[in-house]
């Protein structure tokens, strides 16, 4: 799909870095149209040029609003070489075939950054440059798109390495490019049309989003995008809440973690989770996830990896919470489940979550990949000379993907796959361990032989002291601070083991 480029039409504003381009094609004997302005420059370098007007008969007319709106040049961008309607059509209508098109648009932005008046911004929405962009791109199975001063000197390489002749996939990355400056420009207008942008987000949400009966709180609007029914099945229960939606995205997020184990149970509240266990039976991980908190569990979000039976069923119906999430359920645990009006009953699809997260940020947007990476044995870096058992090895890591779903400062504590309680949104990693360590301490866990994730790297030693008094003997944490020896000393003088990750799971 090489082809030679053998006419060209450019209609360009800012006239800067187009003499090269010009020459170059003039030497390869292409045949250039153009408006006005560009026209006379490209006379100025002593390179002859059509002016558009002698292809389509017509003036530029209306102080220029209409230059390149007609359907002779159009019709020679838009034109499909391979249909020979096409063809005869260019020949019975006289239209010239064009190969290239280089365009830079009116300075939209730039002359709402001057200050410049309503009028003067207004005639500066190019209406012609934007459709030459749009058709040449849009056929790029025959034409080349420079949309922008930036391309210009990827483009005059190609020509001059390649003498001309273009091949498909360069066509194709540029039309990519000039779809990208086309919606960019056309953003620009909306925004200046919608300066008020909140409030044209509140009314895009209106009418385009799910309106939920309120926010974070009933004093504030909320609005749902996405679709909800490709990931769940709703089987019972009142309308998801905003903070539902929230704490069910933790939930699913936490459980992905545990997927395919054995039955694993999980209480969230907050969009943390309050209990986790992972056991023989679902009822026992259920139980013992309850235990890990029975106080926070009120009004929780329940997610199970494994079908619910009617024993964990019977369970659960002992609680009042709002939402349950599962794989799938038993008829008769879901007839007991059921038995309250408003709790929430949801049957999880086997589908993937979206890769990127996507929040607000200031006047912004923050975007980033979701935290992907779950620690593995083959990761870690063993780092004092007392090694974790194999039990102190799998509560580590179990610990750890709970730390890496819980917002930070965060201290996870865990034994025999149960944890046992965390430290959850702490300023400061001491507080986190020491809410962890009050928490566990006041449901009557033992902490003697439990292990320790922490989200991040300990600054200080003090962490570990504090932990060893507790009781706690292993500890996983990423590492990567300049005092890591410090705490690491501190561990071999005391016979707690320390493993280090690489990876820091800061959730904010
Ligand atoms: O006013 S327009 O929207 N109407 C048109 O038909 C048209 N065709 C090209 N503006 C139009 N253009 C723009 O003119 C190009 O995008 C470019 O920015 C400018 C080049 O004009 P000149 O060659 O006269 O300097």
């Amino acid at each position: 799909n090489e082809k030679k480029i053998k006419s060209a039409l450019i209609s360009v504003f800012s006239k800067d870095g187009l003499e090269p381009i010009v020459k170059k094609l003039n030497e390869q004997g292409v045949t250039i149209y153009s408006t006005g302005g560009t026209q006379k420059f490209i006379n100025d370098l002593g390179i002859g040029v059509i002016p558009v007007e002698d292809v389509t008969s017509y003036p530029s007319i209306l102080g220029g609003r209409v230059k390149t709106l007609h359907p002779k040049v159009f019709g020679g961008i838009l034109n499909r070489q391979n249909i020979d309607s096409d063809i005869a059509e260019l020949a019975e209508f006289d239209i010239p075939q064009i190969d290239v098109v280089i365009v830079d648009l009116y300075p939209f932005e730039k002359t709402v950054a001057s200050g410049a008046s309503e009028q003067d911004i207004i005639e500066k929405i190019d209406i012609g440059g934007i459709s030459l962009i749009r058709a040449a791109a849009k056929n790029y199975a025959d034409v080349v798109c420079v949309a922008s001063v930036d391309d210009y000197a990827e483009f005059l390489q190609l020509i001059t390495e390649k003498n001309g002749t273009l091949s498909e996939s360069d066509r194709k990355r540029f039309a990519s490019k000039a779809f990208n400056v086309s919606s960019h420009y056309d953003t620009a207008i909306f925004n200046y049309f919608n300066k008020n942008q909140e409030e044209t987000v509140l009314k895009i949400s209106e009418t385009n989003g799910k309106v939920l009966r309120y926010g974070e709180n009933p004093h504030q609007k909320g609005f749902f995008f996405g679709n909800f029914d490709d990931l769940f099945t709703k089987l019972h229960g009142k309308e998801l809440s905003y903070n539902n939606l929230l704490d069910v995205d933790a939930a699913v997020n936490l459980m992905n973690e545990f997927k395919k184990d054995a039955p694993t149970f999980a209480i969230l509240k907050h969009n943390n989770a309050c209990g986790l266990a992972q056991r023989p039976t679902l009822k026992q991980a259920y139980l013992d996830a309850l235990a890990g908190d029975p106080v926070s569990a009120f009004g929780g979000v329940l997610i199970s990896n494994s079908k619910i039976d009617k024993d964990t069923a019977e369970e659960i119906h002992k609680l009042f919470c709002e939402v349950i999430i599962a794989p799938s359920y038993d008829d008769d645990a879901l007839d007991i489940l059921q038995g309250k009006k408003n709790r929430i009953i949801l049957i999880i699809h086997d589908i993937e979550l979206p890769k990127t997260s996507v929040r607000s940020c200031l006047n912004g947007t923050l975007v980033q990949d979701k935290d992907n990476i779950t620690d593995t044995v083959e990761d870690l870096k063993y780092v004092t000379n007392n090694k974790p058992t194999e039990n102190e090895l799998e509560d580590l890591l179990f610990a750890s993907k709970i730390c890496k779903h819980t917002k930070s400062n965060t201290i996870v504590l865990a034994k025999n796959k149960q944890l046992l309680a965390s430290g959850t949104g702490q300023t400061s990693r001491v507080d986190a361990l020491n809410q962890a360590i009050h928490k566990a301490q006041t449901f009557n866990f033992d902490l003697n032989g439990s292990a320790m994730a922490s989200d991040a790297f300990f600054p200080f030693p003090d962490c570990v002291e504090i932990a060893k008094n507790a009781g706690i003997s292993s500890v996983i944490q990423p590492g990567g601070s300049i005092k890591d020896q410090l705490s690491i000393d501190y561990c071999n003088d005391n016979n707690v083991a320390m493993v280090l990750t690489g990876t820091r799971h800061f959730k904010h």
